[in-house]
């Protein structure tokens, strides 16, 4: 299989495909100033980006990369339900399906995209009977990685769903790390059992569990350093698992709580739906200052 991916979609000094952890296909896109990123086929998760000579993704040493399960830490793909918000599995299907290498390219610019989809299939249609279309596009460049998703209704019946990217940003210390952008934004606290609040505080600092859906969030946030630019994916959520959840986790170090945060984007309280034929579309952009 890799091998035919490769013949297919190799693009020498820019588009790799290798065979990954468990010898799972990985395709590795690396940006002519150095920058580079890798996506599993598996979930269609993304495992690294690095920029500016760093990682700037968070992945747990204790992850699975098993068929049927989700890899704890990058960008796990939550879709068509995010969290425990209906008859799905927790955060949906798409995390833990096979996806497909559709393109890749090496734009005269220096930009290098890769593109993989995924459709319905007698899995899918048995828990959740519709026809899609589900596509990622990563685009890399020297400081940013951007990343549109697109949704395609391919059936003959109206669907609505949700979508989040939920990024695992890896940071030095989570006792030191700052979110801004959120202040004044109307959120969910899971911690309170979804209990609304409004945030208060133009940095967020972390010093317990913290779990929060941000409902219309604006479209430019940061964390430590790291700007993130939205478009079309209204709401945000905040989530450290601290001490207690961490040690609950089987594929998360108890400690590797102090390294990560996650600040996820996507349309969670707002279900888009598409009648047959319609596209949804957004994207996201993780920028290094
Ligand atoms: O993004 C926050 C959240 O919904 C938390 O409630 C927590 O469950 C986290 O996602 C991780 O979920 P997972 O199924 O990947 O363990």
């Amino acid at each position: 299989m890799i091998d035919e991916l490769r013949q297919d979609f190799e693009i020498p000094g820019a588009v790799e495909v290798v065979s990954g952890m468990n010898g799972l296909p990985k395709v590795v896109l690396t940006h002519r100033s150095g920058a580079s990123t890798e996506i599993y086929l598996h979930g269609g998760h993304v495992t690294s980006w690095k920029a500016g000579g760093k990682e700037r993704f968070f992945l747990s040493r204790g992850s699975l990369f098993q068929p049927g399960k989700p890899i704890r830490g990058g960008i796990p793909v939550c879709w068509p339900q995010f969290g425990g918000r209906g008859s799905l599995p927790q955060h949906g299907f798409a995390r833990t399906s096979e996806w497909q290498l559709a393109r890749t390219e090496l734009l005269d610019n220096g930009l290098v995209t890769a593109e993989l989809q995924l459709t319905e299939t007698a899995e899918t249609l048995a828990i959740w009977p519709h026809q899609f279309a589900l596509g990622l596009r990563l685009l890399l460049d020297e400081m940013a990685l951007t990343i549109e998703a697109q949704v395609i209704n391919t059936g003959n019946a109206p669907f609505d769903f949700q979508l989040a990217l939920h990024t695992y940003f890896q940071i030095p210390d989570i006792r030191e790390a700052a979110i801004k952008g959120l202040r004044g934004v109307t959120f969910l606290d899971a911690m309170r059992d979804r209990a609304t609040d409004v945030e208060t505080r133009g940095v967020i600092r972390f010093d317990q569990e913290t779990d929060r859906i941000y409902v219309d969030a604006p479209d430019v946030l940061s964390v430590d350093g790291i700007v993130i630019e939205k478009r079309n994916l209204p709401d945000v959520v905040v989530w450290n698992p601290w001490i207690a959840k961490s040690q609950s986790m089987a594929d998360f170090g108890d400690e590797e709580y102090l390294r990560m945060v996650c600040l996820e984007t996507g349309t969670i309280e707002t279900r888009p739906k598409l009648a047959p034929g319609e596209k949804w579309v957004s994207d996201c952009r993780f920028l290094i200052r």
